[in-house]
């Protein structure tokens, strides 16, 4: 009698034993060491498909490489800070803290359901005194290597909220809560400094062959680096000069006018005495501080009556403008306008009517390009440019800079995109930042030996701003220095602070320090990350600049966090909405004949698969899904449809399809393992035979397929497989023993995805003791999986005639025969007589006539 396999048992019966056994602990005293981590989630109180895909496909990495007998690191842990908590405590007075640990016991729950291999006395919580601590004293040692400083910085500020918005908080120039237009507010904050590595964390993405290159790409974007110059531009009324940064120098005698920031000092010198740049500079602030926002929105200048002089032709002055296009973070703040040759220099000349100066041409002493309709940006020669003129672009860069430092008038330089990291945030739910201001002794760090800087529990979110401002007496303390009256930083920080180097102390987590340097270090770097591209830049880069900024303290010797990494697709969904366009749940949708009907009987429309979101309703609970199949049909059915890289469609016809082959499969083993009794010795049949070959190549190409992400193709393998052994005859007693072998090294291929239902059929039916993934991990024999057939083209004069499928190692002289042989091949050589072959062994055979 076959007992139907029930989930509902095995599932949680061996997620217990092996929590029991401590099975997936990771051992730092032993050799062999594989770290895999998946980028740790924000703790929101709900499991969502996305992590289930993430976390799944980190677990058959986890699995894989400990079957293959890796001593595996695989923790995980909880991004506690951030906003989201601060506004349930508004929405449903809970505390922050209360709210986000009650949310990670539920979401760890939900998490073991999974039975992910994690070794969870590693597991941490970032916004736990015992972890952010550690980031504080981290942070007193960046200021002491000056890799940490305060200045002061344009923000977002929403007067409502009293607080800093990010940029993606800006929604049409209004807070994105409070819908009243945003401010531009300089503010004093605290900043790390990225800069300080900028060339070596983009030299270094270099070294990171196992990213995908659309990460490191974007990573190389951002950081921006641009080669130019600096170049002065004297003022004819004072001795001052106006310092701009161009990667044009060539195009130096093209310039017709010079631009400045509205944020640029000079600018708000100017405006001291002038309402109406008051006014511009005023309109400007309303923009917000996106880049894209100044990129969008219609050039704009405003007139100074002061003049500079153009250094090659001292003689030649131009007007400078106050100009919204021009931004007061990058370069100098300031930059000449060469319309012919720059697009938007080229619109604002047309908006103020300033001459356009063609200074290319397309062939070296030609005519000046045609720049009536649009700038030129391409290449060619320099023309109108006096000692330049014929040179090409670059080399005119090279003599126009040598030109400008000889004159003392410029320099070249080296710019970059990437900026310092602004890390104060005016917000209660965050680490503190430990510093303490005095009237006496100014700024001063809160010495290592009276860290931590706690948060106090008792705040109140009645009003807007930060709580830590508003509360009676926690900013209130005493000056380290002179013991006088002084205050606290209230302001804590960016929560991209706690996961840029939380992977360190899953390594090592001693009390008295980040982590304990010589074991962290035998773990790093992570050899496997897995995690949304949505972090390509942000998370991944802040990362890499961490390594480095802790190198140079002396926390351990590091560049790169992350070996490989492996950025997932998302999971979509159908859409499904009424004819009044409400969006209905997949869980209420009743398909007839192929259309889509709500519940009620209401026809609906069916809309194009997209990621899933509460918004559109196309979401599916996870819990629904585990609690309706169990956990290895959900996660055979989330590794099976596509490439991990890809986004995944969800549908519940390929679940039911995962379903049936769970049941499938576990009927053939049960049938398998109840019938054999010991093998014959005699010989299997051709059929079995084949079932031997196919398993010994299966073995061979699984381990690469898990080694290459390509879990969907490990599934189709070794349901190939499984349909070759359920084909065999199990009367034929050798049959049977082939069937019995294959299907047991078949569950320790599959175990990594579906690990209960393999340790149930390993345990329970094959009787063994031990658990399956502590099983040597199956060989192939490379003889038995070879083809011993294979396929050549055979070609007349290089034409391809037919194939022949001979058996290998074969003599050149026997495959001319038989190509010979072949119609299609006498037909072509007919009377000819053969002057040459050609044979490329495994391959072609090319007769010559
Ligand atoms: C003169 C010029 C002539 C320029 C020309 C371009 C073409 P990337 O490659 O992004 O570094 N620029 C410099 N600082 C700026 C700022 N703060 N805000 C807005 N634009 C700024 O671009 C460098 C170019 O962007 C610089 O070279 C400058 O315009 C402009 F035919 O200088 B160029
Ligand atoms: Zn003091």
């Amino acid at each position: 009698m076959s007992t139907p396999y029930n989930f509902k048992k095995v599932e949680p019966k061996w997620q217990k034993h092996w929590a029991e056994q401590n099975c997936f602990a990771a051992h730092d005293d032993k050799p062999n060491k594989y770290y895999v981590l998946e980028m740790l989630p924000y703790p929101s109180g709900r499991l969502h498909m996305g992590h289930v895909r993430n976390y799944v496909m980190g677990d058959v990495v986890a699995r894989s490489k400990k079957a293959q007998g890796f001593n595996v690191l695989h923790p995980f842990g909880w991004d506690a800070f951030g906003l989201p908590a601060e506004n349930a405590a508004i929405q449903n007075k809970t505390h922050p803290a209360k709210w986000t640990r009650e949310n990670i016991q539920t979401m760890k729950g939900q998490i073991q359901s999974l039975g992910l291999s994690y070794d969870w006395s590693r597991e941490l919580a970032t916004c736990e005194p015992e972890y952010y601590q550690h980031e504080q004293k981290m942070f007193l040692d960046f200021l002491a290597k000056d890799l940490a400083y305060r200045k002061e910085s344009w923000v977002n500020w929403d007067p409502i909220e009293q607080t800093v918005l990010a940029n993606e908080q800006v929604v049409d120039g209004k807070g994105w809560r409070s819908g009243v237009p945003v401010e531009r507010k300089l503010l004093s904050q605290w900043f790390l400094k990225t800069t300080a590595f900028a060339e070596d964390l983009l030299q270094s993405l270099e070294t990171l062959k196992d990213w995908p290159a659309k990460v490191t790409t974007m990573q190389h974007n951002w950081i921006g680096k641009s080669v130019g110059a600096y170049i002065d531009f004297k003022l004819n009324d004072s001795a001052d000069s106006i310092r701009v940064f161009t990667t044009r120098p060539d195009t130096l005698f093209g310039a017709s006018f010079l631009a400045i920031s509205p944020d640029h000092p000079l600018a708000t010198k100017l405006a001291k005495d002038n309402k109406i740049l008051q006014k511009f500079i005023e309109e400007f602030k309303a923009l917000g501080t996106s880049e894209k926002s100044l990129q969008t929105t219609e050039k704009k200048g405003f007139l100074t009556h002061l003049k500079v002089a153009s250094p090659f032709e001292p003689d030649q002055l131009l007007p400078v403008f106050v100009a919204n296009y021009v931004l007061m973070d990058y370069g100098t703040g300031a930059v000449y306008g060469c319309p012919a040759h720059d697009e938007r220099d080229y619109e604002f000349a047309h908006k103020y009517k300033l001459p356009i100066r063609p200074v290319l041409s397309a062939l070296p002493h030609g005519e000046p390009l045609d720049v009536s309709k649009e700038a030129y940006g391409g290449e060619g020669f320099l023309c109108n440019s006096g000692f330049l003129n014929g040179l090409s672009i670059e080399a005119a860069k090279i003599k126009a800079i040598d030109a400008l430092q000889k004159q003392s008038l410029g320099e070249s330089t080296i710019i970059y995109r990437l900026k310092d990291w602004g890390v104060s945030r005016q917000r209660y739910w965050g680490c503190p930042i430990p510093i303490i201001y005095c009237d006496h002794c100014g700024v001063v760090p809160v010495p290592a030996d009276q860290l931590p800087v706690t948060l106090p529990e008792d705040v109140t979110f009645d009003k807007p701003g930060n709580p830590l401002e508003h509360h009676p007496t926690w900013k209130h303390t005493t000056c380290p220095k002179c013991k006088g009256k002084a205050r606290r930083e209230t302001d804590t920080f960016d929560t991209f602070f706690e996961s840029s180097w939380y992977f360190l102390r899953y390594c090592s987590h001693p009390t008295d320090k980040a982590f304990d340097r010589s074991i962290t270090e035998s773990w790093m770097p992570v050899d496997q990350y897995i995690g949304g591209v949505e972090h390509a830049v942000m998370h991944l880069l802040y990362s890499r600049f961490f390594m480095r900024a802790l190198s140079a303290c002396g926390y351990l010797k590091l560049d790169e966090p992350f070996k490989a990494l492996m950025t997932q697709g998302m999971v979509c969904h159908e859409t499904y909405r009424t004819a009044d366009g409400q969006w209905v749940y997949p869980g209420d949708v009743v398909f007839k004949e192929g259309k889509a009907y709500s519940t009620k009987g209401e026809a609906l429309k069916i809309g194009p698969s997209e990621k899933m979101s509460k918004s559109k309703c196309n979401v599916v609970d996870p819990s629904d899904m585990l609690e309706a199949y169990g956990v290895d049909t959900v996660r055979l059915f989330i590794l099976s449809d596509s490439p991990p890289d890809r986004d995944f469609d969800w549908s519940e016809a390929g679940l039911q399809g995962c379903w049936r082959y769970v049941n499938k499969l576990w009927k053939l083993l049960d049938e398998v393992t109840e019938k054999y009794c010991g093998s014959s010795g005699g010989q299997p049949s051709a059929k079995a035979q084949a079932v031997e070959k196919r398993l010994h190549q299966t073995i061979l190409a699984v381990k690469q397929d898990y080694e290459q992400f390509h879990f969907n193709k490990a599934i189709a393998r070794v349901r190939e497989l499984s349909n070759a052994i359920e084909d065999l005859s199990l009367d034929h007693k050798d049959d049977l023993a082939v069937a019995y072998e294959s299907l047991k090294v078949l569950l320790q291929l599959i175990a990594p995805m579906m690990p209960h239902l393999a340790e149930e059929a390993w345990q329970s039916l094959y009787k063994e003791s031990g658990f399956i993934f502590d099983a040597p991990w199956p060989k192939a024999d490379p003889k038995l999986a070879a083809e011993d057939k294979i396929i050549l083209a055979v070609q007349v004069n290089g034409k391809m005639r037919g194939t022949l499928e001979v058996d290998k190692g074969l003599t050149e002289k026997d495959l001319l025969e038989l190509a010979l042989n072949m119609p299609t091949v006498q037909g072509a050589v007919a009377d000819k007589s053969i002057r040459k072959t050609i044979v490329i062994p495994n391959r072609v055979v090319n007769i010559v006539v």
